[in-house]
């Protein structure tokens, strides 16, 4: 195991001082040291992967030195349009750091997402013309190979990728480790939603905690999977899935649980949501400040005023709770149309918390069998 101390120390001796990025759990240490070590005007928590791209680069040009942009594998898609439109060579040729969590490496057991993700990290990279190394675990090793990615990316003006297996940085804690404010934990609020849902309602559950969650309450109250469909994946995108369904199904009620750093990943989402005002939707953002799912790394979820830019954009009403008698309250309302409402979540997950056992797949052909069977 590497000290995220030493990666880092390694990577500012050549110039880089500004570091932006999505987390992900594989980086967790890292990303907690750059918190802690690197001030806020240089190191930036970004909404997506692409726009940590777009950030580095515009730091770049005004300081000609190399950004670092972090992110977990999944992200890659997100980055791929800056990569190749922005900072590749054949465009405006800018340097970036690329630091890669790899999730589901082939051999590892890992989650369905990950695993199709883990498959082609590497060949995305060949694919866009982008060096990469897989970080070793050995010190000197890495000072090397830190020093051939600087020399590549100086001589090409290129990015350059290194690619960070599980377990490579050892524990480090964050030193700030402030719970926002929130009485309920999301698990309680999800709880809540579904007790006070109609049971024809549908859920369509965020990527990460959320979702393992809703699947533990249904299996906790001896209900079905069918209406539920968990986006394992596809972070930021739960909410047009939503839409989606909604649109096509005024006749039932749909839940869309967001959580505040997928909300804010695609929050352009929200305008198409609002234009088209679906009666039946409701939009829960469970707010806890954070990427809790990955490691508690803040967002600025608490520092803005989301329910304001869903009632901007065309809800039709908005409200922010967080005391569950609050949301019992909300929930009971009738013939709001189309809702936001943001609960105030305390960070955190129960530890036994499990994973569905059924695989997408077989929750995509419940969820589909369910829809059609009602529509008979
Ligand atoms: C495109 C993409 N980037 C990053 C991730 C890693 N990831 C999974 S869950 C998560 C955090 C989600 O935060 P939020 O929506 O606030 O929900 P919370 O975990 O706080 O409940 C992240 C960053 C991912 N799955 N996909």
């Amino acid at each position: 195991m590497i000290a995220p101390q030493l990666f880092v120390e390694e990577i500012r001796k050549r110039g880089t001082e500004f570091f932006t990025g999505v987390p992900d759990s594989l980086l967790k240490s890292f990303c907690a040291y750059i918190t802690d070590s690197v001030d806020a005007e240089h190191h930036i928590i970004a909404a997506n992967e692409g726009n940590a791209v777009a950030l580095g680069c515009g730091n770049y040009l005004v300081t000609s030195r190399i950004p670092l942009v972090y992110m977990q594998n999944s992200g890659e898609g997100n980055a791929i349009n800056p990569l190749l439109s922005l900072a590749d060579e054949d465009v405006y040729q800018i340097p970036v750091l690329l630091v890669i969590g790899w999730r589901g490496e082939p051999g590892k057991a890992d989650e369905p997402q990950h695993k199709k993700q883990g498959k082609v990290t590497l060949s995305l990279l060949e694919a866009m013309g982008i060096s990469y190394q897989v970080l070793s675990e050995d010190k000197e090793e890495i000072r090397s190979q830190i020093a051939t990615a600087y020399y590549c990316m100086e001589k090409n003006l290129s990015p350059y990728a290194l690619i960070v297996r599980k377990d490579l940085f050892a524990e480090y804690s964050l030193k700030d480790s402030k719970q926002p404010s929130g009485t309920m934990s999301r698990e309680e609020a999800i709880d809540c939603i579904v007790g006070k849902a109609s049971s024809a309602a549908i859920f369509v559950s965020t990527t990460g905690m959320a979702s393992r969650e809703l699947y533990e309450i249904r299996e906790k109250n001896g209900q079905s999977h069918e209406r539920d469909f968990l986006t394992v994946g596809c972070m930021g995108h739960a909410s047009q899935i939503a839409l989606g369904i909604a649109l096509e199904r005024k006749d039932r009620q749909v839940y869309c649980l967001d959580g505040d750093g997928a909300t804010l990943m695609h929050l352009g989402g929200m305008a198409i949501i609002g234009s088209k005002k679906p009666q039946n939707y409701c939009h829960i953002i469970l707010n806890n400040g954070a990427h809790d799912s990955v490691g508690g790394q803040r967002t600025v979820g608490r520092d803005i005023a989301l329910v304001q830019v869903a009632l901007a954009l065309g809800y039709d009403s908005v409200v922010r709770v967080s005391t569950k008698k609050e949301l019992e309250d909300v929930l009971e309302e009738k013939g709001r149309g189309l809702r936001c409402i943001e609960v105030l979540v305390k960070k955190g997950n129960r530890k036994d918390l499990g994973r569905p056992k059924s695989t997408p797949i077989e929750n995509k052909h419940a969820f589909m069998h369910y829809i059609a069977e009602e529509t008979k």
